[in-house]
């Protein structure tokens, strides 16, 4: 049944209103390809100019309100540097969201962090995802992000299940530190930075290694980490299921980890991707998913694409809520399968941009974002400003 305009109305209010999702740190700071990397005069370069932009994205969009921070990039003092971010929360109404180690950078990694065959590499990776546990814990910020770029890019070179057996035991270790309302999120990836195998390469690896390292641990899904025929809502469909969803990194991609944005290349896809998420809460299930963002903008204006990025994931969720579930259900039930195709493809290509600007009038929000962030000047001053700085470029290609 289609619903009436006011009852429509009522809806994407309600949905809007309880959706959030976080944006990255690092996508406003310079960043590029392994080749070219083009600055940008307004990039920031210091977690200040970050949660300054974010404060922006926030303002504009009103559903940003936490910031991932990446360690070495955003505390690279490590604990020390809790009370400046402290500060930087209040200053800019942003809190700090998810916290993730960098495994990657260090020239001790070069084998693996904590699959290194070295022992003492090892214990220096879990030494650091400990302090970025600890750092969680007096930020009040829940979620730990663990992403590692270990692997192998030649046969026989690894023994693939000593690292297997490393692996857990760093997890269950960093796991017993929790404080009970942290989670441990596990990130997989299929390949790169390592080419011929990656230690944690697929949801089936993570969702193992969750398990085995303890109740508050949760599989992360990136979507740009699957090879190119993956069916990602299928695999979220499982993680929904059997409880181990903890969260997302999004972003769109037409080729490997490409970082691009979200719903850029597939918008369809995204769609599918939050239909399972709210087929699975009106079901019933009791959900507790982390929506981040996790992008590289090396050609876009960095806050410009953010807020690009926040519009569209709120677009495509509203068109999600939008399912007859209840009628979706009668026609999966008699296998009418054009019909319920249909339906399902109805609420996609259902054009919901006049009921968000209708929401965003009612919260005082700007009508037209990315219109309200070109006219009110903030990306002119922060070029003025910034421009005269060593521009800063991250290592984050
Ligand atoms: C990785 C992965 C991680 C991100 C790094 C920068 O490919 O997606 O989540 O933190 O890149
Ligand atoms: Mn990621
Ligand atoms: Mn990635």
């Amino acid at each position: 049944m289609k619903l009436s305009e006011s009852a429509a109305l009522t809806l994407a209010s309600q949905t809007l209103d309880a959706f959030k999702i976080e944006i990255p740190s690092w996508g406003f700071a310079n960043t590029g390809t392994r080749f070219g990397k083009f600055v940008q005069a307004g990039a920031a370069s210091t977690v200040e100019e970050k949660f300054a932009d974010a404060a922006q994205v926030l303002r504009l969009t009103g559903a940003t309100p936490t910031l991932a921070l990446h360690v070495l990039w955003d505390l690279p003092h490590g604990v020390n540097d809790v009370p400046a971010v402290q500060a930087l929360e209040r200053r800019f109404g942003v809190r700090a969201g998810s916290i993730n180690p960098n495994l990657f950078q260090d020239q001790e990694y070069k084998f693996g962090s904590l699959c290194n065959p070295s022992a003492a590499v090892r214990q220096q990776a879990l030494a650091h995802v400990l302090d970025s546990i600890e750092i969680g814990k007096l930020l009040g910020s829940r979620d730990l992000s663990v992403w590692l770029p270990d692997g192998s890019n030649y046969p026989g070179t690894q023994s693939i299940r000593k690292r297997i057996g490393w692996l857990e035991e760093a997890l269950c270790t960093a796991h017993a530190t929790l404080a009970p309302e942290q989670r441990l999120l596990i990130e997989y990836k299929p390949f790169e930075p390592a080419f011929y195998h990656t230690d944690i390469a697929d949801w089936g690896m993570s969702a193992h290694l969750a398990r085995t390292a303890g109740d508050q641990a949760r599989v992360l899904v990136d979507t740009g980490h699957h090879y190119a025929t993956q069916n990602i809502e299928q695999i979220v469909a499982w993680l929904l299921h059997t409880g181990l969803l903890g969260g997302f990194h999004f972003n769109d991609r037409r080729y490997a980890d490409d970082d691009l944005t979200l719903g850029s290349i597939d918008p369809y896809q995204v769609f599918r991707i939050f239909h399972e998420i709210q087929a699975a809460t009106s079901d019933g299930l009791q959900l507790d998913v982390a929506f981040m963002i996790d992008q590289s903008h090396n050609l876009k204006g960095k806050i410009e694409a953010t807020v690009q990025t926040v519009v569209t994931a709120q677009e495509i969720w509203l068109k999600a809520a939008l399912v007859d579930r209840e009628r979706l259900a009668s026609v999966q039930q008699s296998c009418d399968l054009v019909a319920a195709e249909e339906l399902f493809r109805g609420a996609f290509w259902r054009d919901v941009r006049p009921l968000i600007a209708a929401w965003r009038e009612t919260r005082g929000l700007p009508i037209d974002p990315l219109a309200e962030l070109r006219e009110c000047g903030y990306v002119e001053r922060i070029n003025r400003e910034r421009a005269t700085r060593e521009s800063a470029v991250s290592s984050y290609a």
